[in-house]
């Protein structure tokens, strides 16, 4: 079994200082956050940003000023821009960031209920654009699944060459209009893909660290974060992401799993 890749989600477009007082807003408290991650054992940092309010945004210049402060904190760290944005957004805001060439960038598969009103729009159509576009700035897309049909969706297109290269999938699991976050619905989705794709997994809220052990012990990778989840355990907020990625950290040790540097899990996703 390879070494466990850790991505940390740590900021999101959803959740605020409100729900958790140590979400980042400012490129300041964003790169802080980055290399505390990085330094707890992530490897890629899934990054959104917002304005100094709190605002979601997906502001090319916005995101260039975040790579810039989390690169000079952590050269080596994965930056994986989100192109999901916030719900609402257009396809053109969305995309901003894929023309700052980032090693990765998340392409959503499908579209969904995103709980209350909400709906995460990718039409077919959009996932071939944005496809398109990571392929032109040389960015490799890790495949954002939320239900099993957008993992069909996403074998579709690769067998139409609108995806390429190695295939590595991001099973979201909880989301209140996606998959449930159940060991049954993990096997589903991890039995979905083909033999040789990678893929981590991100529990939503209370889900976030069972669904981490799950990938552990079946050779997937991991997410944490605040984007998903704000809770060190029931009824404690994480005081930082970086608490939340030292938790993975040990329940891969507990389970006898080494946790990939940057370099390693280049080597793991074929991004070197
Ligand atoms: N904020 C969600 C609507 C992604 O990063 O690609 C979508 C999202 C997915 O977070
Ligand atoms: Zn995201």
């Amino acid at each position: 079994m390879s070494k466990l890749i850790i991505t940390a989600a740590i900021c999101g477009a959803e959740v605020t200082k409100k729900h958790n007082p140590s979400v980042p807003y400012t490129v300041e408290e964003i790169a802080a956050e980055a290399e505390a991650a990085y330094a707890a054992g992530a490897s890629i940092i899934h990054l959104h940003v917002r304005e100094d309010d709190g605002t979601p945004t997906q502001c090319k210049e916005r995101f260039q000023k975040c790579f810039d402060a989390i690169k000079a904190k952590c050269p080596d760290v994965i930056i994986q821009p989100s192109t999901g944005g916030a719900t609402g957004m257009t396809a053109e805001e969305r995309l901003q960031p894929v023309s700052l060439s980032p090693e990765m960038a998340s392409l959503d598969c499908g579209t969904c209920n995103f709980g209350g009103d909400e709906i995460f729009i990718n039409t077919e159509n959009m996932i071939i654009e944005f496809a398109a576009k990571m392929r032109e700035y040389n960015v490799m897309p890790e495949l954002e699944c939320f239900d099993k049909g957008m993992i069909d969706m996403a074998l579709r297109l690769a067998g139409k060459n609108h995806i390429s290269g190695h295939l590595h999938f991001n099973f979201v699991l909880g989301v209140n209009g996606g998959i449930s976050a159940t060991p049954r619905d993990f096997l589903f989705m991890k039995e979905s893909i083909p033999k040789d794709a990678t893929f981590t997994v991100t529990g939503i809220g209370r889900a976030e660290f069972p669904m981490a052990a799950l990938a552990i012990i079946s050779g997937g990778h991991v997410r944490v974060g605040f984007e998903d989840n704000i809770y060190l355990s029931k009824g404690v907020l994480a005081k930082s992401n970086a608490e939340l990625v030292a938790k993975a950290v040990r329940l891969a040790d507990e389970l006898g799993r080494g946790i990939a540097t940057p370099s390693e899990a280049r080597e793991i996703l074929r991004l070197s």
